[in-house]
């Protein structure tokens, strides 16, 4: 028999013992994701890709020897590898969570029935995972972009330093459970984070990147970019962690991957493409970040 301090009689009411039982555990959540189509596709599939994707981009880019080139190249590539990580981190359960949504939000009071037998749970299941790790993914999006457009290096500074804060306050809003109001709060500072670096791609970049002579791929980029990234920014607002209209975390999750399919490998195949064949036209030559009077290898 269990001793329970919270009981006069020391003994647990059969309440509150499921209340403890029904902790989910890491495992449970991997188990989850394992047994729920919907959700488990949109993690996995993911993962695939992103392995596939980087294969590609190495055996594509094998040739290209300019240094800034293989920078913009690497850049890019680190999209994907970060991608890995991220769905990784998913799947394992990791960086998920259930949380019991604030009194307003439109899943306050609901239940998550655990796909794979972990029995059902109060609150609704939340992938915050995602936007910690578009932390480390989308400034690689944004050096790939600045160098494309032959930015300066306080405005790439500028972007990314944002971009990480439209991250990092975009996980805060999907992990605020003390109050409806400061989830939205959040993703207020998010979106406004946001303006700055919407400012720089539409208004900054394409300037530098007239004097670059690299407009025509900037223009298609920056639109992808552009397009795409209010594509997040309305899905949260619709889905499970926002309005709730999109209730279902498997259908919230698979928004986000197919977006993610377009933003990241579409986007690095684009970027690479273009790479190998204008090498003249993003290079800086030879000497290119040198950090001493030494010839480096080109190897
Ligand atoms: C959130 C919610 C808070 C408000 C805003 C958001 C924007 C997210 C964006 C994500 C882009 C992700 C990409 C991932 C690829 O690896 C966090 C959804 C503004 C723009 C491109």
């Amino acid at each position: 028999m269990m001793y329970w301090h919270g009981s006069p009689n020391g003994y647990m009411s059969a309440l509150e013992l499921s209340e403890v039982v029904m902790q989910v555990s890491q495992s449970d959540l991997f188990e989850h994701v394992l047994n729920d189509v919907a959700l488990g596709s949109s993690i996995y599939v993911n993962i695939g890709l992103a392995g596939l994707t980087l294969l590609l981009f190495m055996f594509l880019a094998r040739n290209v020897s300019d240094p800034r080139g293989q920078l913009i190249v690497v850049s890019a590539m680190t999209v994907s590898a970060v991608s890995i990580v991220s769905y990784t981190g998913l799947a394992s359960g990791i960086t998920i969570g259930i949380l019991e949504m604030p009194e307003g939000h439109a899943l306050a009071g609901e239940t998550t029935t655990l796909a794979g037998g972990g029995g059902t749970v109060d609150g609704t299941i939340s992938l915050w995972g995602r936007y910690l790790t578009w932390a480390f993914s989308t400034p690689f999006i944004l050096l790939a972009l600045g160098l494309i457009a032959g930015s300066n290096l306080t405005k790439i500074f500028t972007a990314i330093v944002f971009d990480v804060g439209i991250m990092i306050t975009g996980m805060m809003a999907a992990l605020t459970t003390s109050a409806h109001l400061m989830r939205w709060f959040w993703y207020a500072i998010s979106c406004t984070f946001f303006l700055v670096v919407v400012y720089i791609l539409l208004v900054e970049w394409p300037e530098d990147a007239k004097a670059a002579g690299t407009v025509d791929i900037f223009n298609t980029l920056k639109i992808l970019t552009v397009v795409l990234w209010f594509g997040y920014t309305i899905w949260w607002a619709l889905g499970n962690e926002g309005a709730g209209i999109i209730a279902d975390a498997g259908i919230t999750s698979w928004g986000y991957s197919a977006f993610d399919v377009v933003a990241k490998y579409g986007f690095s195949f684009l970027v690479i493409n273009y790479v190998i064949n204008n090498v003249d036209r993003v290079s800086g030559g030879d000497q290119y970040g040198a950090t001493s009077d030494a010839i480096p290898a080109d190897d």
